[in-house]
């Protein structure tokens, strides 16, 4: 990796596709001689120079802006040149040809990041959160990733990592001077810590799990009889005729899934095809296709249509309307019951009585539904607040529930053997653990992983 970093790389920087504008990015010790030869003029740090971009063999190929950041004064760490031209991709693509016969290499996708991690310009999250604030799909995401932009993130890893050596300092020197006076480890304020850490620990990790909640959302699937209205609540929740809906049992025959932000979680809601037994082929595929998608839905929502129900608001049995509609009851705790139409048959709407989830809504008129998305949104684990949590990944989840889990064992062993050597080496594991989130402690391939997810260019 070290040796790669004495290439210049070259990369189209912006979209694909017409812009009015087109970014074409070099890094590494060739850039400014091949920028400048590019441009036929010698190039001032930090300056926007307005120029000629032409071949080697003279022949013009745009005029645009050329920057040149000396290192390490630039994203990368290492020279950099950005030439902004027209954003026409074959004006771009002969940009970046030009560039490339004349000694620059293709980026590869996440090479620029990659190369400013290795130059300590951004630790591992900071650079992650670049390509998650590129990626964001709500404002509630981008606010999240730009707060690990910020470091907000790496500041509370690097907390722990602080709370944690402390502690370790203190543990490891009672196990080495076991003939000092004083107990170490019987000491109160020892105790105290190990709790405040396993406090930190879990309020950090709680700030990544909403990260990765709004980073990569939650999955709902809607399942019933037929004509139960999956499709109308669909659409009610998407603001739009997005499936078709009729009286006509068996109109959706297959999946229909929709993207949609519920006031900032996005949320994949699929439309299925309704439950029964059926001799029509192409239905008795979809319903299998629904089947599976109930399977690994985080959230199954139950439609019923039921008139007695919404006049008694008694709940039905859930057991046994599982095992009737899916042959089983596995998806227990992972089910809301909505009674629909409630237009139709009055009663009340909102939550209702019941020992697991029900609703009373109208799909038709929505009535009823916003208390359904605020129980979707709890039940995901989502408080739409405004300080947000860290983009997170699912790797720094796993790392952060690993060292919880260290700590956790190591308070135990503690308390019940009075000896700090169990202690001790879980602690040296769980510092590990988090090292990985900012990339203290990483290897090459994990490193390769996670830059090989950007885009080129970044
Ligand atoms: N009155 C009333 N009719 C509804 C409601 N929801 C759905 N329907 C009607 O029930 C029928 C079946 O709806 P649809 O959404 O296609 O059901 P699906 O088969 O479960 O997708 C259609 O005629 C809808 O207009 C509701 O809340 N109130
Ligand atoms: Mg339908």
């Amino acid at each position: 990796m070290v040796a790669n970093q004495r290439d210049t790389i070259a990369a189209i920087a912006t979209a694909p596709g017409r812009g009015g504008v087109g970014i074409v990015r070099l890094s590494g010790p060739q850039a400014r001689p091949l920028g400048e030869a590019l441009c036929g003029r010698q190039l001032t740090p930090r300056h926007a120079h307005y120029c000629d971009f032409c071949a080697g063999d003279g022949e013009l190929l745009d005029q645009g802006i050329a920057i040149y950041f000396a290192q390490p004064h630039s994203f990368t760490g290492e020279e950099v040149v950005e030439l902004q031209g027209h954003g026409g991709p074959v004006i771009l693509d002969q940009l970046l040809a030009e560039l490339l016969k004349a000694g620059a290499r293709q980026a590869r996708p996440g090479e620029f990041s990659e190369r400013a991690f290795l130059n300590d310009k951004l630790d591992l999250t900071q650079a992650e959160a670049i390509a998650d604030l590129i990626d964001a799909s709500s404002q509630a995401a981008t606010r999240s990733a730009l707060r690990s932009l910020q470091g907000a993130f790496s500041a509370a890893v690097e907390q722990l990592l602080v709370q944690m050596t402390r502690l370790r300092v203190f543990v490891e020197a009672s196990i080495d001077f076991p003939e000092e006076e004083i107990d170490f480890l019987a000491d109160s304020a020892l105790h105290s810590q190990l709790q405040a850490l396993i406090a930190a620990l879990q309020s950090t990790l709680a700030g990544a799990r909403e990260g990765a909640l709004l980073r990569d959302g939650i999955k709902v699937v809607l399942a019933g009889r037929p004509n139960a209205g999956k499709s109308s609540l669909l659409n009610q929740l998407a603001g739009r005729d997005s499936a078709i809906v009729t009286e006509q049992a068996g109109t959706t025959r297959d999946l229909l899934k929709e993207q949609l932000v519920l006031d900032g979680l996005p949320v994949e809601i699929v439309d299925t095809a309704g439950l029964r037994d059926s001799d029509d082929l192409v239905e008795r595929e979809g319903i299998r296709r629904a089947r599976a998608e109930i399977a690994q839905a985080d959230l199954c929502l139950l439609l019923v249509d039921d008139p007695e129900c919404h006049q008694s608001g008694a709940a039905p049995n859930l057991a046994a309307l599982l095992t009737d509609l899916l042959g089983d009851s596995a998806l227990l705790d992972r089910t809301v019951v909505a009674l629909n139409k409630a237009d139709l048959y009055g009663g009340a709407v909102g939550q209702l009585e019941a020992d697991y989830p029900l609703f009373a809504l109208s799909a038709a008129t929505g009535s009823g539904v916003p208390a359904l998305v605020a129980h979707i949104q709890k039940a995901a684990g989502y408080r739409a607040t405004e300080s947000g949590g860290y983009s997170a990944r699912r790797r720094h989840i796993d790392a952060l529930e690993r060292a919880l889990a260290l700590v956790s064992d190591g308070y135990r062993h503690l308390q019940a053997t009075a000896a700090g050597e169990l202690l001790a080496e879980d602690l040296r594991i769980a510092q590990q653990a988090l090292g990985e989130i900012t990339g203290q402690v990483s290897s090459d391939q994990l490193l390769g992983e996670i830059f090989s997810s950007f885009c080129i260019g970044k």
